[in-house]
């Protein structure tokens, strides 16, 4: 555990220090400004911040979860990454990875929690029971008392994670303990949505990194995510995306056709109802995603995604098909497409789309019946 120094380093005082070079500093300011989805003219504005700029103390919290979000985050292949998290932007509590443990750690977390009253940002992992405090409890605390205490004075609060943006896997039916997502319990702060089960590190770094250097939250959707990451659909920037539309769709797990890249709606893929930058960021400096590794997109950064299954049936519609849909256009109607669709089909009311949508469809069905032949 690092408790907080007298004299606060500035981000890059600290990667400086921690052995890396001006040129690393300056490829992980290129990259994440992009990832932020600004023109390389705003590199230099990032850098000059990052330079300048005292690190934001964060405070992250973990309820009812499997901890793959810190999983994914702290396995970023992007080195400063982790690092600048993890070490450098004052990362004072977070009982997962530090090493004090018990009085200690409580200790830290209320001194800085102190020393930054209103100015640190407050990450939280997982969903918060409401039925039972002994659900969750930690340093004999309910996750609810624990969760309303670091809300008092944070800034901002980031739930990173399905599980606390949505509920998660707790929340699924039959919700046998209450959970709720944050925002279920704190209304009066700013709340930044990071869904994905696990979401993608890149996303929280770029979301700490818009704060640090313009002092103001960056744009969200009306969903309360980050535009940047979460404006697009998993199957608009799918690289199987040529093959859905020449109708070329793989017909079982580890086919010859799957291996060769064709499309996996027909074996239940979300893509077209789920908004997540997977397809252009991907995980571990790009090597893969979920569609990549051969599986279907299950939907794990939409509400209510455990209960939208069986995750291998295909959905018998496509909202939007045929358009690069934003969450602000459709991403509401969309939200809560069951697997058979039917809920999905009655909150469509463009009716060109429809059309769009039909043809689209028997188009594939189609191709399909010429890919047996
Ligand atoms: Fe949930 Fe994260 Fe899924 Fe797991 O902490 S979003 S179950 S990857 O770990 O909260
Ligand atoms: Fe990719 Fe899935 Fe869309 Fe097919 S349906 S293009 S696999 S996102
Ligand atoms: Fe999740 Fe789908 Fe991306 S399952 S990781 S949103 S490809």
């Amino acid at each position: 555990m690092k408790k907080a120094s007298k004299k606060e380093d500035t981000y890059y005082e600290s990667v400086i220090k921690k052995g890396y070079s001006r040129r690393d500093f300056m490829k992980f300011a290129t990259m994440i400004t992009a990832f932020m989805g600004y023109e390389s003219s705003m590199v230099s504005q990032v850098v000059k911040a990052l330079e300048t700029k005292r690190r934001i103390p964060v405070i992250w919290e973990h309820f009812q979860e499997c901890t793959g979000c810190s999983e994914s985050f702290i396995r970023s292949d992007h080195p400063l990454l982790a690092d600048l998290i993890l070490d450098n932007i004052s990362l004072d509590y977070t009982d997962t990875l530090m090493a004090a443990a018990g009085h200690n750690a409580e200790e830290a977390k209320h001194e800085s929690m102190k020393k930054n009253y209103g100015k640190y940002i407050l990450v939280v992992e997982g969903a918060i029971p409401t039925k039972n405090e002994g659900y969750c409890t930690i340093a004999g605390r309910s996750a609810v008392d624990i969760l309303k205490e670091s809300a008092a004075g944070a800034a901002a609060i980031i739930t990173f994670g399905s599980c606390s943006a949505w509920g998660g896997v707790q929340a699924a039916h039959p919700n046998p303990t209450g959970s709720v997502p944050v925002d279920a319990i704190i209304k009066n702060k700013p709340i930044i949505r990071v869904p994905g089960c696990p979401p993608i590190s890149e996303v929280m770094t770029g979301v700490v990194v818009h704060y640090a250097t313009f002092g103001t939250l960056p744009e969200l959707d009306s969903m309360g995510r980050p535009k940047q990451f979460y404006g697009k659909r998993v199957h608009d920037s799918c690289y199987r995306r040529p093959n859905f539309d020449a109708g070329l769709f793989a017909e079982s797990f580890d086919s010859e056709e799957a291996k060769k890249g064709y499309c996996l709606y027909e074996l239940g893929c979300r893509g077209p109802v789920t908004y997540n930058a997977c397809g252009t960021m991907e995980w571990n400096n790009g090597v893969s995603f979920p569609i990549k590794s051969g599986y279907p997109c299950i939907g794990c950064s939409e509400d209510n995604f455990w209960d939208n299954g069986p995750f291998t049936e295909r959905l018998t519609n496509i909202p939007g098909m045929g358009i690069e849909a934003t969450a602000d256009n459709i991403g509401k109607v969309v939200l809560g497409v069951t697997a058979a669709g039917v809920a999905g089909h009655a909150l469509i009311t463009n009716i060109a789309k429809k059309k769009e949508m039909k043809k689209a469809h028997d188009m594939a069905e189609e191709n399909k019946k010429h890919i047996k032949e």
